[in-house]
């Protein structure tokens, strides 16, 4: 697989972009034990963010608290950048990028599909088309899969005990036989017009799946039990490991116009089916008209 350009930043070398594959490994792996194993009979929500369904639990936080303290230990250097509070500058080149809990509302209601999410990326993550992901892991806790990848490496996933094999998106070309998986936000105007677009995606494809975690619809485009996924209002955090994922499975993902994945939009799918899933979602955006926040 050749990986696609990159804005203007160093791509570290192998053997360090190994070592930093199997550190996102060992910590998502770990935090992903942490919110399993420690998840309280009564999980009480401590917080919410963008509406009073947008949930942060004592979990969210904890696992965020491990991760930081793990990637702090074992590379003081690097940035740190996470979906709770509690960002760090660095000196490196790199940031990690984590979502300590991706799919927190399956997590709050005990729905086995939601993943520890760790990145490490090159460049500013917080200027769209700045930066790309070099490293990364997803672990869906539950379930035991570990999606993985490195610039360059190829992604691999391992479930349970089975031993690792490579990952490789779907060969699906045809948007009306894909199987799309897409998601939503928390505001509800948001939600109103994301509707509006799954309107006029609906009818056209095979059909559509709600996971509730982009991380692991990203990693199911990688290993190809989704055909393709789409979905607007992302975070960095969201995406960042998944995208390596599939792009190292031989997918392609990309944002609004074909740029960058963003807040705008991520798309995801084999290189047959992108262009028309593409086509097909740029189609339904229009037809809702513009989205209440640009993001
Ligand atoms: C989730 C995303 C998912 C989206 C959910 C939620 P969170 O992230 O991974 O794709 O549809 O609404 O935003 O909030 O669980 O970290």
């Amino acid at each position: 697989m050749v990986p696609p350009p990159i804005p203007d930043v160093a791509v570290p070398a192998e053997e360090v972009l190994v070592q930093l594959e199997e550190l996102a490994v060992a910590v998502a792996t770990e935090a992903g034990r942490l919110i399993v194993g420690e998840r309280p009979v009564e999980l009480a929500v401590a917080t919410t963010k963008s509406s009073s369904t947008d949930v942060v639990t004592e979990m969210d936080q904890r696992s965020q608290d491990l991760l930081h303290r793990r990637l702090s230990a074992a590379r003081p250097d690097d940035a740190f950048l996470g979906e709770e509070e509690g960002g760090r500058l660095g000196s490196s080149g790199v940031t990690w990028v984590v979502d300590p809990i991706d799919g927190t509302v399956n997590y709050l209601y005990d729905i086995p599909a939601y993943a520890v999410s760790v990145a490490a990326v090159v460049g500013d993550p917080s200027v769209v088309g700045g930066w790309t992901p070099v490293a990364g892991c997803v672990v869906n806790p539950v379930s035991g899969e570990v999606f993985h990848a490195r610039r360059g490496g190829g992604a691999r996933r391992r479930r349970g005990r089975l031993a690792r094999t490579s990952a490789r998106v779907s060969s699906a070309g045809d948007p009306g036989m894909a199987l799309v998986g897409t998601g939503f936000g928390y505001v509800a105007a948001k939600r109103a017009w994301q509707a509006s677009v799954l309107a006029s995606v609906l009818p056209r494809v095979r059909d559509v799946r709600r996971m509730g975690s982009a991380a692991l619809d990203l990693c199911h485009v990688a290993d190809g039990t989704l055909d393709g996924y789409y979905e607007h209002g992302l975070n960095a955090w969201d995406m960042a490991a998944g995208w390596l994922v599939v792009t190292e499975a031989g997918g392609v993902v990309t944002g609004p116009g074909g740029g960058a994945p963003s807040s705008g939009l991520v798309l995801a799918a084999g290189a047959g089916l992108h262009s028309g899933l593409a086509a097909l979602v740029d189609d339904a955006v229009s037809a809702a008209g513009d989205p209440p926040d640009p993001s």
